[in-house]
């Protein structure tokens, strides 16, 4: 049996969607916020950087990083189709997608949220906080113009990287902005959220819907 330890509202979302749209049985343990440096012992315990999503695997090993538990997931559960497979032409666009979503608009959204940690100065915070959303919207812009006028990040059906977006887009303050922007990553959004397994994971995290 799987243990996911997350948040509503935190990087779980995609964990949790992908966990459902696999049909794979998992406890899930919903952490409440907690104060800057204390995250609970529970966690601390399983991961050292205190962060969700923390997963433990069956077999009592234990995965962090939420694109690289996405792909995990649904490598391991074909059935899904939420990940071409090794040898699939699109199969390097799916990881390319991923790693940039994970490793370039989640950091930008970690800078926005917690520009302290960034900065030994406590005046510099601020500024941390306003390059990282000029940052992300950039970021944004290049995946939305990689998207096109596609339905989905890899062409005509949904996988992993759709969702692990919507995730991302959820958390974007200015929502109606960001839609008036980047349209097609609005509609994007729309057509994971109407997956009726998504839609209620989207629910119980607070996503729009
Ligand atoms: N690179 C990690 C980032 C995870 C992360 O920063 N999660 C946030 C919630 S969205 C968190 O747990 N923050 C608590 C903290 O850093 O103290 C991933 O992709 O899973």
């Amino acid at each position: 049996m799987y243990k996911l330890y997350g948040r509503p509202g935190s990087g779980s979302g995609a964990v949790e969607a992908v966990l459902r749209l696999a049909e794979i049985d998992c406890e899930i343990v919903d952490l409440s916020r907690w104060a800057e440096g204390e995250p609970p012992a529970e966690l601390l315990a399983v991961n050292p950087l205190g962060q969700v999503p923390t997963l433990i695997l069956p077999d009592g090993g234990i995965m962090t990083e939420s694109a690289a538990i996405c792909v995990h997931l649904a490598d391991l559960h074909p059935s899904c189709g939420l990940s071409p497979s090794i040898s699939e032409p699109t199969r390097a666009a799916f990881l390319r997608w991923m790693f940039y979503l994970a490793a370039n608009v989640y950091m930008s959204e970690l800078r926005c949220y917690y520009p302290y940690r960034y900065t030994l100065d406590p005046g510099a915070a601020d500024g941390i906080r306003q390059s990282a959303l000029e940052r992300r919207t950039f970021e944004w812009s290049v995946f939305a113009d990689a998207l096109g006028d596609r339905p989905f990040a890899l062409g005509d059906k949904l996988s992993a990287v759709d969702i692990y977006a919507a995730m991302l887009i959820s958390w974007v303050d200015d929502l109606d902005v960001f839609c008036e922007r980047f349209p097609a990553l609005r509609a994007l959004y729309a057509r994971v959220a109407e997956v009726p397994a998504i839609a209620k994971v989207w629910a119980r995290h607070g996503m729009p819907v």
